[in-house]
């Protein structure tokens, strides 16, 4: 009989980032939470989305320049450096979530897999971009992740790391069961994520007290879904502001939650990662060759403009959950 594979995960939650915080503080803040996810014996730390900065798409930055101040171009860099050289010192590896501009000036809200010998090994960039491409002067807080962001191009891989098959996704994605069975589709057995979710959000002020439900309702239901483990690690706290969920967790491929945070600040959780544990579910109730018939899901690929479109409802109806 084979050995089994078994890591240790650790999700760094971290509180808010506020403007006035310099990248070096985020950064040190960042080490601690590495060197406290090392001693507890961990292979991989996950970090919240684009968490070098305050999440600005909250805001709307009419200054280009001012814009591109939240945005990494080069990665690593001399700000992230200390990072990888505490992840290659302590020999932990990380996820980490950054606006990403690239050499020919396109930007993207990305996540970086990076191997416990500080080489990066695997980057996605976020596909589900919430919010909206055009400012909300009246509402509180924006969602501007559509005018800032394009929408990634690397689809949804998944790459033979810490032992396991690892893929990524980012904050909104959690939300779509695609994102998880594209990866699932490939065997995936850990899903790392990084997100910042509002507890309020004006357009949908209805459901906020559910923030938390939600949260945790998409990651338990997809992961056993896909018979995936899953690792997700929020900003937290008040930011400028705004409130942010925290409520980071580490799920097993049951779809229980076998470790939670329970601050809202800078906080590292961690738990056995037993990608065995994933065999069960992906052999028998959700064996992908014996019992998928994609024969009868065409809509589920094809393109929005064949899809049942809301919009016609909420002219004609009230939105209400209740
Ligand atoms: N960052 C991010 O994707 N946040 C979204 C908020 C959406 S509000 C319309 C989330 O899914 O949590």
């Amino acid at each position: 009989m084979s050995a089994r594979r078994k890591i240790i995960v650790a999700a760094a939650q971290m509180g808010p980032v506020q403007r006035n915080h310099t990248r070096k503080q985020t950064i040190d803040r960042m080490v601690v939470l590495l060197n406290q996810a090392a001693d507890r014996g961990a292979d991989i730390a996950v970090y919240p989305e684009a968490i070098l900065t305050p999440f600005f798409p909250h805001w709307h930055i009419e200054d280009e320049q001012e814009l591109l101040g939240y945005f990494e171009d080069s990665m690593p860099n001399g700000g992230v450096q200390p990072l990888f050289d505490a992840a290659k010192d302590r020999g932990v590896g990380f996820s980490l979530g950054y606006a990403e501009l690239t050499e020919d000036g396109r930007r993207f809200n990305t996540q970086i897999m990076v191997s416990g010998e500080g080489e990066i090994i695997g980057k996605y960039r976020k596909i589900h971009l919430p919010g909206y491409s055009d400012p909300r002067p009246h509402e509180p807080v924006q969602n501007l992740e559509k005018l800032y962001f394009e929408v990634g191009d690397l689809g949804f891989p998944v790459w033979e790391a810490f032992g396991g098959r690892v893929g990524m996704s980012i904050c909104n994605d959690r939300r779509w069961p695609e994102s998880y069975r594209v990866m699932g589709l490939q065997g995936v057995e850990l899903i790392l994520i990084g997100y910042n979710t509002l507890m309020h959000v004006p357009a949908m002020a209805e459901v906020d007290h559910l923030q938390s439900f939600h949260n945790l309702l998409s990651m338990q239901s997809n992961a056993y879904f896909n018979g995936t483990w899953v690792v997700a690690a929020g900003r937290a706290g008040v930011e400028e502001g705004i409130s942010q969920l925290g409520q980071s967790a580490i799920i097993a491929p049951s779809g229980e939650v076998v470790a939670q945070a329970y601050t809202d600040g800078d906080e590292v959780i961690t738990a056995e990662v037993d990608f065995d544990a994933c065999n069960i579910f992906k052999k028998y109730m959700f064996n992908m060759r014996e019992h998928r018939r994609p024969e009868h899901y065409g809509l589920i690929s094809a393109p929005v403009s064949e899809t049942w479109d809301a919009g016609e409802l909420l002219d004609t109806q009230p939105v209400s959950g209740r």
